[in-house]
């Protein structure tokens, strides 16, 4: 049997949630808003636009359009500098054999990203060839955890969405599966992933055989 295997990119497939981490500190900082580690979770898999909303309202800030739309520029710009340093080794531990053995058993996988960014670094990986359908930040217009995002990457796979998997390091990621009717795994911190069907620390952290499990969900 087959299901419809939907990969986050941030945080799941490479480490580049510590680099948005970064990058909307600084953006804050030069605002004069602090934000915790703990706040950040509620940034992840949020659009840019939606991200610089909420440091605002946390920071209790108004600016003006001009510069709401300079500062995310900025950021971007920053964002895309660390990017640059991003190799193969940045994938995140036992992803890449994850994808190898997927496709092997012919399953049928996509991205299901926020981020605007998604298919240079897929590119820059060396890893976008594995994906058989990308639905990235440019092709929705509801953000997570509105169920757009993973709806159209099972439209792509013609897969039902009640036989899709979706890996997600995010509250609104798992918030977003759920709504779409998708089994949800969460990707990081039980504490942070409460709302997901199960979750581990990473792919390097799964059984042998869980890729046979949640074919016979
Ligand atoms: P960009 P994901 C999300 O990607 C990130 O988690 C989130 O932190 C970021 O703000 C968003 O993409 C937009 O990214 O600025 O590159 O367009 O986790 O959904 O893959
Ligand atoms: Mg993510």
């Amino acid at each position: 049997s087959k299901k419809g295997f939907i990969f986050d990119l941030d945080g799941v497939v490479v480490d580049t949630a510590k680099f948005h981490f970064v990058a909307w500190q600084r953006l804050a900082k030069s605002l004069d808003i602090n934000f915790t580690e703990k706040e950040n979770e509620q940034l992840k898999g949020v659009s840019r636009v939606r991200s610089l909303e909420k440091i605002l309202e946390w920071g209790n800030k108004t600016i003006d359009q001009e510069t709401f739309d300079e500062k995310l520029v900025q950021k971007n710009e920053e964002y895309l500098e660390m990017v640059e340093t991003l190799t193969q080794d940045d994938i995140l531990p036992g992803v890449h054999d994850f994808l190898l053995r997927l496709r092997e058993s012919e399953q049928p996988i996509a991205l299901g990203s926020a981020s605007k960014n998604a298919r240079p670094i897929l590119e820059k990986l060396g890893i976008i060839d594995l994906f058989d359908a990308i639905v990235d930040g440019t092709d929705v217009s509801n953000a997570k955890p509105d169920p757009e995002v993973f709806l159209q990457a099972a439209d792509l796979l013609h897969m039902n969405k009640r036989k899709c998997v979706v890996f997600e390091d995010s509250i609104a990621g798992i918030q977003a599966a759920n709504a779409a009717g998708m089994i949800s795994i969460g990707i990081g911190k039980e504490e942070n992933l409460k709302e997901a069907d199960e979750v581990f620390a990473g792919f390097n952290e799964m059984p042998a055989d869980y890729i046979d499990q949640l074919l016979k969900k």
